[in-house]
């Protein structure tokens, strides 16, 4: 007899039950059963991987009020509290034994006692009355080298569906789990609490999301929005940065697409990391190229070669702006009849959604993530509402898009990337594309350097800049300077190592202008697709190596039908040593403040290259134009 067995016993049905015993695994026992005396659910519903399970979700979503069916019957929406509208970086922590405290210093942390009795006290009793759900899933392809399962047990049917389409449900895994793999899985717990009267949670105060990284669990109490309530979004991220760190692998917030060169016959596999608004979705989304992934990816040294999977199976993606000429693909696909939740949008009187940037006149009322909403209407603070919340999001299969590359999808073993980019925004420092020398300064000088800039649409100054080492600041959980010299390990430790490249799409000319259209990306990537395969000569720069004019004339022509003018080239590519010395001093700081025992070959490396620009800016003057560079 397992532990816990009488008390499941009486909060699920047999069939139910039945599910749970089936896995013979009394760590599965013990993770539910902890957990149904704690919170104390009325029942508890187990899914298996079959459609009549993830029926009975998407009725219990609708049923329970946290979602309601739009126009289109296969659509629904769901709205989070007001407050909830993006993830809560201040109440995310780690729990850290108190050995381990000072290490973590640069990391959202609390000791692990006093942030687990917090935690524990918040979710006594926070189910009581409700019908709870349990899940089973995998992290990447199911019964793969890649595989990570996970089981989700949570309150909140919205949160159940919605990981219904971004995960790959793997119940079966779990069944054919062999006995000594039976205590190696993520756990997630998540409660939304207390629900208004639109299916909202409503004790913000006490949202909190604590993380164990030694225990492979995480506690998500008091929110609904999927960036805090979806286990296996970013939280299972964070675990498996850190699993990854002890294991020599990587997690990485990256997409996976490929470069399809028609002419050539030719399928490039790329990722790329871009901290949030500097073009990841629309780089992994490209015209005429395929994706594979948008968010997380995973990558493990197979044989020698560097594989990548898609971590998720669906896309939680931000709807602002997805209109019919930015981003037809994905537009098209959410004015279908098939299954999306939209989440924060407005429903108009016509029961369509309605948001920000669709190309579309928007009705002036409805209902929307504030409540009732009308245009004009003020929140208590006295800030105008929008139509929709700028986060707002679509939850969507990924396989509804037809630039899906399903065979890298659905490989067990993932694509062999050969390329990786990491694109940062900034107005006045970085080129559109450079090539790293090596895969250790592409990790120092692309990766470590990652900044975006501060717009006018964020609030604050205008233009300072942000460091986001990776794209991936948010979820590195464990030391920095550990983390980035795994990077540099990892990559270096197979055979045909990807090149780097950096992208920045947004360098403003003289005027304050955007220099290059949004279809521009497209060229740098078939001009890095290009050097992979070795048919391109490049310009050395002190930090990388930049292309040649006559090349990306050819390619604007091809790809674009535009001309591309060498006046355009030599401002877009002109090294700009003050501006990359700053940026150098910049990384510096961050890494010190976030890592104070960052490894110190990682800071002579910076200096090291600072010194080599200062002496490129004696000889060559601040500004290098294209070319004039020389070793
Ligand atoms: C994010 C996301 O916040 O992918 O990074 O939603
Ligand atoms: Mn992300």
């Amino acid at each position: 007899m397992y532990k816990y067995e009488k008390l499941l016993q009486s909060k699920m049905s047999e069939e139910n039950f039945g599910k749970v015993a089936a896995l013979k695994n009394p760590k599965i026992f013990e993770f539910i059963g902890h957990f149904a005396e704690h919170c104390n659910p009325a029942s508890i519903y187990v899914c298996n991987d079959s459609e009549k399970d993830v029926q009975y979700v998407r009725e219990q979503a609708l049923a329970k009020g946290e979602e309601q069916q739009l126009a289109h019957s296969k659509q629904t929406i769901h709205w989070d509290g007001y407050g909830d509208q993006a993830r809560d970086k201040v109440n995310t922590k780690f729990l850290v034994y108190k050995e381990n405290l000072k290490k973590m210093a640069g990391l959202n942390s609390v000791e692990y006692e006093e942030g687990l009795a917090e935690i524990m006290q918040i979710s006594k009793n926070i189910m009581a009355g409700k019908d709870v759900v349990v899940q089973f899933f995998s992290e990447g392809p199911t019964e793969s080298p890649f595989t990570i399962p996970c089981i989700q047990f949570t309150d909140s049917w919205y949160v159940a569906h919605s990981e219904f389409i971004l995960y790959r449900s793997a119940y079966n895994h779990f069944l054919n789990m062999k006995e000594e793999e039976k205590d190696d899985f993520f756990r997630f717990i998540h409660s939304a609490g207390e629900l208004d009267e639109y299916g909202s949670t409503v004790n913000l105060d006490k949202r909190r999301i604590y993380m164990d990284t030694q225990n492979n669990i995480v506690y998500s109490m008091n929110n609904q929005y999927a960036g805090n309530s979806i286990g296996l979004k970013k939280h299972s991220m964070r675990l498996a940065i850190n699993k990854s760190g002890k294991e020599g692998w990587l997690c990485e917030h990256m997409f996976i697409m490929a470069a399809v060169d028609k002419k050539k016959n030719r399928k490039t596999y790329f990722c790329g990391a871009y901290p949030s608004a500097c073009g990841k979705t629309s780089t992994a989304m490209i015209p005429g190229e395929q994706i594979v992934g948008d968010d997380i990816a995973y990558f493990r040294n197979l044989d020698g070669e560097f594989r990548a999977v898609n971590v998720e199976a669906g896309m939680f993606g931000i709807i602002k702006d997805v209109n019919a000429k930015d981003d037809p693909v994905i537009f098209e696909n959410l004015m279908k009849n098939q299954e999306v939740i939209f989440s924060n949008v407005l429903r108009g009187p016509d029961n369509k959604p309605y948001w920000l940037g669709m190309g579309v006149e928007p009705p002036k009322e409805g209902r929307n993530h504030f409540g009732e909403w009308k245009e004009g209407i003020k929140d208590a603070k006295g800030n105008e509402v929008g139509v929709a919340h700028g986060n707002a999001r679509y939850t969507m299969r990924l396989d509804y898009l037809d630039n899906i590359d399903k065979e890298g999808f659905e490989a067990k073993d993932g694509v062999k990337v050969e390329g990786i980019l990491y694109g940062g925004r900034d107005s006045d420092i970085t080129v559109p594309v450079e090539e790293s020398p090596s895969w250790r300064d592409g990790i120092l000088l692309k990766a470590a350097t990652l900044e975006s800039e501060t717009t006018s649409a964020t609030l604050g100054a205008e233009g300072v800049r942000k460091s986001d080492p990776m794209a991936n600041m948010d979820f590195v959980s464990y030391p920095l300077g550990e983390y980035t010299m795994n990077n540099i390990k990892f990559g270096e430790g197979v055979k045909d190592t990807p090149k780097i490249f950096s992208n920045n799409y947004f360098m403003r000319g003289p005027d304050g202008n955007f220099m290059t259209s949004k279809l521009a990306k497209k060229v740098w990537l078939h001009w890095a697709d290009g050097r992979i395969h070795g048919e391109y000569s490049a310009y050395d720069t002190p930090t990388g190596k930049i292309p040649k004019y006559d090349d990306l004339k050819v390619l604007f022509k091809e790809h674009l039908n535009e001309d591309f003018s060498k006046e355009d080239y030599n401002y877009l590519f002109t090294f700009r040593c003050t501006k990359w010395i700053e940026k150098l001093e910049r990384t510096k700081v961050y890494y010190k403040k976030m890592d104070p025992n960052a490894p110190q070959e990682i800071f002579d490396y910076w200096d090291a290259a600072i010194a080599k620009i200062s002496k490129a800016k004696d000889q060559f003057g601040d500004l290098i134009l294209p070319g004039a560079f020389k070793k």
